[in-house]
């Protein structure tokens, strides 16, 4: 049971590091007592109190607290000692989204499809709850052990509606106009991000990439963004549905998850659907 336990590191054996982040590095780790394998988040307290952001990382642990999908990564609880912050997650076995990218250079329309699909089932269960996660990107996407999209790090989201203007560090290129013009945001913000990744996943490089901040900017608040010929007609409809400067022109959650591109070549079946009488486990035809 990962629930209602007072936790310590003395409960968990650290294995190899699974990845490397600004505030601190992730390791694999096992309960020692239940051998459960999870991810091990490890931040500095001094690092947390410089950038100011410890009100971000209550809200995330809050936020994620109350969301339970197969495609948002688990927050199971975290503890901390003098000088660091835990955070105890589900392991993503086939770890991030953003290096098979690299390793393939860009997706098929089926993979990418499939990623889109997951990925808007996923925002479309945080929206229901209130919750936009305002940082899409690759770096923050991992994989089950079945290559199923994770949602993780949700460090920067809040709850709707939000006219919090921290500092934007990082990458500007998932970000919205409304939200680098530091205006009021909503759900309709992680709509833009989806439609940048779909753009990435199949071009393999997002829309607004240039060398310079400020020519992202420009580009973002122009909407300023072309397509490489083998782009297709169907996905093309869907990321111009998704990159709209105006938040309410852009194609509402569910019909992403309803558009011909992605009904055609995802491989997500489709949720909610009961067994009927004609299809069991032993029919073939
Ligand atoms: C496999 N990798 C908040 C703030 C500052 C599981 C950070 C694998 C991995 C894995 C976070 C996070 C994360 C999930 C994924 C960790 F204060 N939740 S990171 C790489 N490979 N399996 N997890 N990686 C603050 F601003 F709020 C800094 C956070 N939060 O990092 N949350």
């Amino acid at each position: 049971c990962l629930t209602r336990k007072r936790w310590t590191l003395e409960n968990f054996d650290v294995g190899r590091p699974l990845g490397k982040g600004k505030f601190g590095n992730v390791y694999l780790a096992r309960e020692r007592e239940s051998k459960f394998i999870l991810a091990l988040k490890v931040l500095f307290k001094k690092q947390l109190e410089k950038a100011g952001v410890e009100h971000q990382l209550r809200r995330e642990v809050e936020i994620q607290s109350h969301l339970r999908h197969p495609n948002i990564l688990r927050l199971y609880g975290y503890f901390h000692d003098s000088s660091r912050v835990y955070l105890i997650l589900e392991f993503a076995p086939k770890g991030e989204l953003y290096g098979e990218l690299q390793r393939c250079g860009r997706f098929d329309e089926r993979k990418s499809a499939t990623y889109i699909a997951e990925l808007a089932d996923a925002l479309q269960y945080c929206h229901s709850k209130n919750v936009i996660h305002r940082d899409i990107k690759p770096e923050n996407l991992l994989l089950g052990a079945n290559g199923e999209l994770k949602i993780a790090d949700f460090g920067w989201s809040v709850h709707t509606p939000s006219s919090r203007r921290s500092t934007l560090c990082g990458t500007l290129d998932y970000l919205p106009p409304e939200m680098i013009e530091g205006r009021t945001h909503d759900e309709k913000v992680d709509l833009w991000s989806l439609g940048v990744l779909i753009y990435e996943f199949l071009v393999g490089k997002p829309p607004f990439e240039t060398k310079s901040h400020e020519e992202t900017y420009r580009k973002i608040s122009r909407v300023e963004f072309s397509y490489p010929d083998f782009v297709s007609t169907g996905s093309r409809d869907l990321i111009g549905k998704l990159l709209k400067h105006d938040p309410l022109h852009r194609l509402p959650i569910l019909k992403v998850l309803s558009h011909p591109w992605v009904l055609e070549h995802s491989m997500k079946p489709p949720r909610q659907r009961k067994p009927t009488a004609t299809a069991t486990e032993g029919d073939t035809a």
